[in-house]
């Protein structure tokens, strides 16, 4: 037996409206672009290999906190839940736990439609009588689950949010968004997020994993240089520009940037932007949290309790927060 899932497609903004909001970060003085834009098919692919490289410890070190206390947090989730995976990419975190977690729906959301696609048809014949959904949409700016999705009244939601995507939001952004997570998992009782939070620790280490010896992190972010000359028909040349990934301490983020290699213009139909020599394009903040000051966040946010589950090095924490 083969099941289709079931797929809705949210194009919540228009391609002249990404122009738009594309460009003007291009024209600003201190050119920025949001990472949301480092995800076409090949950015997702190049985002899948970085999870393998020796230095992005993210990744393998929050699999190892759900192997070992997967089955305690079964315990505090509800029964017969539907799970909502937020940036689900090639959906393997979630699929992992299914066992565990035994979930009675799963809705997959991510930015990456295509992608998206591919993975889910797959594990549906992989789980045929597990319910499946696919959801289209760019929920960075705002969460807002589409009523086609049809959730049960009866059927308590858990959000998973995992891979410390939070860490892309500024600590205020975060806030804003744990909030709607909140209202939306509340809505039913025994609901909640299970979210994977990158934590503080040493420069060393940080910048390793954000600037790797293979150069897959580089590949990755001058990757949107591609994905703006598709999106906005700019005329990017990839030899021109270098990948920069350092952290700054003060506000505990790594930050992505773009560094032109020489003056050159970028033009497109319409305008141009000049760039001198080491000007640079801010690509992506990944911000990293203390276990207290997250905690705090989610009690900010309006999470009633809240567990945190962390590996010895406490180099990453996996929270399960009760709406
Ligand atoms: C997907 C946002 C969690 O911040 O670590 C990986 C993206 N950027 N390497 C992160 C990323 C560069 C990643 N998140």
């Amino acid at each position: 037996m083969t099941t289709t899932p079931q797929f809705i497609q949210i194009y919540q903004a228009q391609a002249e409206h990404i122009r738009e909001e594309l460009l003007s970060g291009l024209r600003a003085t201190k050119a920025y672009a949001s990472p949301k834009y480092l995800y076409n098919e090949l950015g997702s692919k190049l985002f899948e290999a970085i999870t393998c490289i020796p230095e992005y410890y993210p990744t393998r070190t929050e699999a190892r906190i759900f192997d070992e206390h997967a089955h305690d947090m079964a315990k505090l989730l509800p029964h017969g839940c539907v799970l909502i995976d937020l940036g689900a990419g090639n959906c393997e975190k979630a699929v992992r736990l299914f066992p565990v977690f035994q979930p009675a729906r799963y809705v997959a959301v991510d930015i990456s439609v295509d992608f998206l696609k591919v993975a889910l048809e797959r594990w549906q014949r992989q789980f045929p009588t597990l319910e499946m959904t696919g959801v289209g949409m760019d929920f960075s700016s705002q969460l807002i689950l589409p009523a086609d999705l049809a959730l049960k009244p009866t059927q308590a939601r858990v959000m998973f949010y995992p891979g410390s995507s939070i860490g892309n939001f500024t600590p205020e952004e975060a806030l804003l968004f744990l909030k709607q997570v909140q209202s939306a998992c509340s809505v039913v009782d025994g609901g909640g997020l299970l979210i994977g939070v990158d934590l503080v620790k040493s420069k060393g280490v940080l910048e390793a994993a954000y600037d790797d010896a293979l150069g897959i992190t580089a590949a990755f972010n001058r990757n949107m240089l591609l994905h703006f000359n598709t999106l906005a028909g700019t005329n990017f040349k990839l030899e021109d520009w270098k990948h920069i990934g350092l952290y700054n301490t003060e506000l505990n983020r790594i930050e992505m940037h773009l560094e032109a290699l020489r003056d050159l213009t970028v033009t497109w139909e319409g305008g141009e932007r000049h760039f001198t020599e080491g000007e640079r394009i801010h690509t992506e903040n990944s911000y990293k949290w203390t276990l207290k000051g997250f905690e705090e966040l989610l009690k900010q946010a309006g999470f009633s309790a809240c567990k945190a589950y962390t590996d010895t090095e406490q180099k990453f924490a996996v929270f399960w927060a009760k709406a």
